[in-house]
């Protein structure tokens, strides 16, 4: 396996001196935001992981090799290619053996990270359960990889593009503990609520920590979903938000769109008729995640 990983100076010193590392995805850098905003947050992130006692490693695939932390120029590359592939699991193997380059969606970033031994990462938004899957089956790789893969995503919930009532019913089903940091509610990405419960609140980064270990020390596999609330100052107006999900939904019908492309397509819509308001929370509420995330990392690594 050693063949197809390398680490950045930055990741390498980080972990030869036992220091916590954040794995961070690439698709929400490619597929999720658009140039040059997406670079900028992704430097600005990685910033917030050191000022927070952690080592940030951005994940992505180039030149045939699973790189764990990209220097500035490798970030800049992947920010600006026109044909950088969103890497999903069933990806992974065919974008390594083909030198192509590759973001790695959650699912991929979780497996990269625990091939490099990084049980903590930070992101955005995870992929799950579509609306209207019941006909189209289309669910997210990223929950079935939490159920197997030892590796704990702080996020800001789930979006309503997305069934969050089916969504945790997976999750539920695949014994993946979803934890409200510091909330009862389960965020809705753009919201600090939505209409569901988190299963458990945890109000430091000390407990969930120990929520971790417990879980790993146990032999309990697979991933756990840390759900931080988009600061309220950040946050969209619920009624808002979900009708321009609602037409954003309608025209993505409308257009056919399908597969993978559902998420970016999603994405890019909603930034438009929010006139740019919801790229703003996303990189706000990915900023509130980094803070979170690494004090995480930092407390497990102290454990
Ligand atoms: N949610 C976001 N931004 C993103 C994604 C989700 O707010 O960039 C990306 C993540 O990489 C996630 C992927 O893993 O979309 C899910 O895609 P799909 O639904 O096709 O599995
Ligand atoms: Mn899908």
């Amino acid at each position: 396996m050693k063949q197809y990983i390398t680490y950045s100076e930055e990741v390498a010193k980080g972990m030869q001196e036992g220091k916590a590392i954040v794995a961070l995805e690439s698709t929400i850098i490619s597929h999720g935001m658009p140039y040059p905003q997406n670079v900028e947050t992704a430097r600005k992130v990685e910033q917030i992981v050191r000022d927070n006692g952690a080592v940030p490693a951005t994940i992505a695939i180039m030149d045939g090799k699973i790189k764990i932390g990209l220097s500035d120029e490798e970030l800049e590359t992947l920010g600006t290619s026109k044909n950088a592939r969103k890497t999903s699991r069933r990806d992974l193997a065919y974008v390594v053996s083909s030198k192509e380059i590759g973001a790695t969606t959650v699912a991929t970033t979780m497996i990269c990270a625990e091939m490099a031994g990084i049980k903590l990462f930070v992101t955005g938004g995870i992929g799950g359960v579509h609306r209207g899957a019941e006909t189209t089956m289309d669910i997210s790789a990223d929950l079935e990889e939490l159920a197997n893969t030892n590796v704990a995503v702080v996020c800001a919930g789930a979006k309503s593009i997305l069934d969050i009532g089916l969504t945790l019913e997976y999750l539920e089903t695949k014994g993946v503990p979803v934890v409200g940091y510091k909330t009862d509610s389960f965020p809705a990405f753009y919201t600090t609520t939505s209409e569901f419960n988190a299963d458990f609140r945890l109000n430091s980064e000390k407990e969930v920590a120990e929520m971790l270990k417990a879980k790993w020390d146990l032999k309990l596999d697979g991933g756990a979903v840390i759900a931080n609330p988009i600061p309220t100052e950040h946050s969209l107006e619920d009624s808002y938000i979900n009708s321009i999900i609602q037409t954003a939904l309608q025209e993505a019908e409308a257009n056919g769109i399908k597969g993978k492309d559902v998420t970016p397509f999603m994405l890019g819509k909603v930034k438009e008729l929010t006139e740019g308001k919801s790229l703003e929370a996303n990189i706000e509420l990915v900023y509130n995640n980094a803070r979170v995330g690494s004090k995480i990392a930092v407390e497990l690594n102290n454990l």
